[in-house]
């Protein structure tokens, strides 16, 4: 099966006013006419407060907006959460769920992780999933075990993989320049599908889209992106350039 690429952009906290983030979406529109849309997928994760003031603007790029989190409750007494069901009120249909950032700098488990995700089949929302190993893990050798327990930890939440696309991003690649090789990233990530296929079957692995985050740059996506198993990136610091568009290009 052939599967449609997937590039996320990962603002964080980013950029420091809305000005400067509608100007950048001004920029991109200016490299549209190279992205064959029909190859690619573009979803867009601004910081939450903007994610209903830019909607328009990312629709209007043929984009989608994404959420960089949910909350795992439903409506309630939750200070500063939001919930799967408010996503979808403001016309977002998009969330990441489980980024290393949230899992190390605001613990969460892969029972968090879980349910997070649970809550979102239940409102139709997509998902990104974000998985992957710290250095440590790496050197340890325990790489597709770390993949397989958080992965195995969703799975038995997940009724329509059609909703999710999963985002390998090991934790030593994020942020700091250093990026997989196109074979480390290629290895891992064949084995995330071979695992997907032992535990939820062989239409369901063929079919879930595999992005590749961290430390992506338009000088280093050109070759990823040949690999069988690479359905696409998950971007952060290079999102916030108006060269992304040329990542996007380069998948699309
Ligand atoms: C990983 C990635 C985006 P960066 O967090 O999710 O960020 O491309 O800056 O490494």
């Amino acid at each position: 099966m052939s599967r449609k690429f997937i590039v996320g952009g990962n603002w964080k906290c980013n950029p420091a006013t809305v000005r400067e983030a509608n100007t950048l979406l001004k920029e991109w529109k200016k490299a549209l006419p190279n992205v064959d849309k029909s190859k690619v997928d573009v979803v867009i994760c601004p910081p939450a407060l903007w994610m209903s003031s830019l909607n328009e603007s990312i629709e209007a790029l043929g984009m989608s907006t994404c959420a960089q989190n949910v909350g795992k409750n439903d409506a309630g007494a939750f200070t500063g959460e939001w919930t799967a069901s408010n996503l979808q009120d403001i016309n977002i249909s998009w969330t990441l769920i489980g980024h290393s950032e949230r899992r190390t700098k605001y613990g969460e488990s892969d029972a968090d992780v879980a349910e997070k995700v649970a809550k979102c089949q239940d409102a139709g929302l997509n998902v990104i999933l974000c998985i992957g190993e710290t250095l440590e893990e790496r050197e340890g050798g325990k790489t597709d075990e770390v993949n397989k327990r958080q992965l195995g930890a969703v799975i038995p939440k997940v009724k329509d993989w059609d909703k999710i696309v999963i985002a390998y991003e090991p934790v030593w690649a994020i942020g700091t320049g250093k990026v997989a090789t196109p074979d480390q990233a290629e290895e891992t990530q064949a084995a995330i599908r071979a695992y997907l296929k032992e535990a939820a079957g062989a239409a369901v692995a063929d079919k879930v889209r595999i992005q590749y985050g961290g430390s992506v740059t338009r000088d280093n996506c050109a070759e990823l992106i040949t690999k069988p198993n690479i359905d696409g990136f998950l971007v952060g610091g290079a999102s916030l350039k108006p060269t992304f568009m040329d990542i996007v290009s380069a998948v699309g």
